[in-house]
């Protein structure tokens, strides 16, 4: 399949490309074209932010146990299109088959949790201070959410977003990673068909800077009224400056430098299979991605023993096949990543692999499955002697590199965990209980592993960090509800007089000046 792909306002392709027309690579098999994608401009991202607004209140006025209904639809077509979805999605970003079934899986689970969120959405009755009077709250949707996503997770990520943001009766208009078009025109296309109103769900194809000038016009006329954005620190930067002119708070997920501590009580082969797994999972192209594997000077030398035959030990290639990770997700992320090698200084020891960067001919990686040549692959890199003034140390490094760190006294690992400014993900491996509870108060991350690795986050608990990682909104289960509603107060006073608060409130009459015997 070679499609063409493009925006989808109001469930219609737009024919024009005024952003361009771009080919999509399988970055696997470089010669292999996945689909060409027209771009639009500013311009379509407002045109699709101006329908969302239109179609919105009729959305909002559909009872939310059917809207629901919607939801359950749309996790029943994804589930029937797992396969299918996570071949594209293999073949679009080169991640192993296995983790494609898995963010497939991820999106059902989010619409499996929210269908029944349609018949709750519950507000409160509350009691007033007054006789005859009662009061409530109610979640109001927000309006239309512009949701902007990275290509890492090309629909898990969006799911997270969309998913609650339709059931709460918001309009949305979605804007996926440019290099991923293809899996995003899949995952609209079941959107699509899943009983949502044409108008109610948005897709716009189009690069960063056309995005954000669109943004910037939706906003100044008053068609988006919350922006979520998963994606780097620094565009997150821009598009919270940006809506907080609008005096919007945006939902923002940003990077992570994730910390793994291994404390001397440690299951050291657990440990390891934990750092593999988050350091070199989907080629270390995870927000969740472990950064620094932060080391008890005791174990350090069997943790980086072991850390290194397994990461020497493991299948890279074909992603298709058994593979612990395949090709970097595009050009983009290759190129940017070989530069991020350069962080590494002499001071650091380098391990895991039978050379750095590209996995070439020249370059070649022991035991790799399948022709290096034919993409983008990248040797795992394990950098040991991190320290905290290190660039590497303080730097969301998106590829598959991992560096250790030692520490002597608890402190110094809390110390090392945080020092980055991150606060994303983090881990702790231990035997010991008052570690794990010192380590969760100490650790500014907003999610805390135990015994398990940085990434893996279940789809059904708050999602999101704090410091460079975001600014404290939480995605998934019930808390993402903040997000996609706001609270309405009403009170509502049947005692036909007009009752002050404070002022005609009834009190209780107390002896105060009463004191016990003795
Ligand atoms: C991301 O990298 O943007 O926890 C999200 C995990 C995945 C989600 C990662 N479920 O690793």
């Amino acid at each position: 399949m070679n499609a063409t792909v493009s925006s989808l306002i109001s469930g219609l392709p737009v024919e024009d490309a005024p952003g361009g027309t771009i080919a999509i690579s399988n970055p696997a098999r470089l010669d292999e074209v996945v689909a060409q994608a027209r771009l639009g401009d500013a311009s379509t991202f407002v045109e699709a932010c101006g329908s969302a607004k239109a179609a919105q209140p009729a959305w909002a006025a559909v009872p939310a146990p059917v809207r629901g209904r919607a939801i359950q639809q749309l996790g029943r077509l994804v589930e029937e299109n797992l396969p299918a979805l996570a071949r594209l999605l293999t073949r679009e970003i080169g991640k192993p088959l296995a983790e494609s079934r898995g963010e497939v899986q991820e999106v059902v689970d989010t619409c499996d949790f929210f269908l029944g969120e349609g018949r709750r959405l519950y507000g409160q009755t509350v009691p007033s201070e007054m006789p005859d009077k009662q009061l409530f709250t109610f979640r109001v949707p927000v309006g239309v959410a512009a949701i902007i996503t990275a290509g890492n997770f090309p629909v898990a990520v969006p799911s997270w977003y969309l998913v609650p943001a339709l059931l709460c009766g918001n309009a949305v208009v979605w804007k996926p990673a440019e290099y991923t078009p293809a899996t995003a025109n899949a995952f609209a296309e079941l959107i699509l068909h899943a009983g949502f109103g044409r108008d109610v769900f948005q897709m716009v194809l189009a690069g960063g800077d056309a995005t954000f000038e669109g943004l910037d016009l939706a906003l100044d006329r008053g068609l988006v009224d919350k922006v979520g954005f998963t994606g780097s620190t620094a565009v997150g930067e821009r598009i919270g400056a940006l809506c907080g002119r609008y005096l919007q708070s945006p939902c923002l997920e940003l990077g992570g430098k994730n910390p793994l501590v291994v404390m001397p009580d440690a299951d050291l082969d657990l440990a390891v299979e934990g750092a593999l797994f988050s350091g070199f999972g989907t080629a270390g192209q995870r927000c969740t991605s472990l950064g620094t594997a932060i080391v008890h000077r005791d174990v350090h030398d069997a943790f980086l023993e072991r850390f290194t035959k397994a990461v020497g030990d493991a299948p890279i290639g074909d992603p298709t096949e058994d593979v612990l990770y395949g090709p970097m997700i595009s050009a983009r992320f290759c190129d940017r990543f070989e530069g991020w090698l350069e962080l590494i200084r002499d001071h650091h020891v380098v391990s895991g692999s039978t050379g750095v960067g590209r996995i070439t001919t020249e370059n070649p990686r022991h035991g790799f499955v399948g022709d290096s040549a034919k993409g983008l692959f990248c040797h795992p890199t394990i950098v040991d002697g991190v320290r905290p003034d290190d660039d590497l140390y303080l730097t969301e490094t998106f590829g598959p590199i991992v560096g250790v760190a030692t520490f002597d006294t608890f402190d110094e690992a809390i110390a090392l965990a945080n020092g980055h400014g991150y606060g994303l993900s983090s881990s702790i491996y231990t035997r010991d209980p008052l570690h794990v509870f010192r380590f969760r108060e100490g650790v500014s991350a907003g999610m805390v592993s135990v015994n398990n690795s940085t990434s893996g986050a279940e789809a059904h608990l708050p999602f999101g960090g704090n410091g460079r990682s975001g600014n404290g909104s939480r995605l998934s289960g019930i808390w993402v509800l903040d997000q996609f509603t706001r609270w309405q107060a009403m009170n509502w006073d049947y005692s036909g007089r007009l009752q002050k608060a404070q002022m005609d409130t009834a009190d209780v009459q107390a002896d105060m000046g009463f004191r016990l015997d003795g």
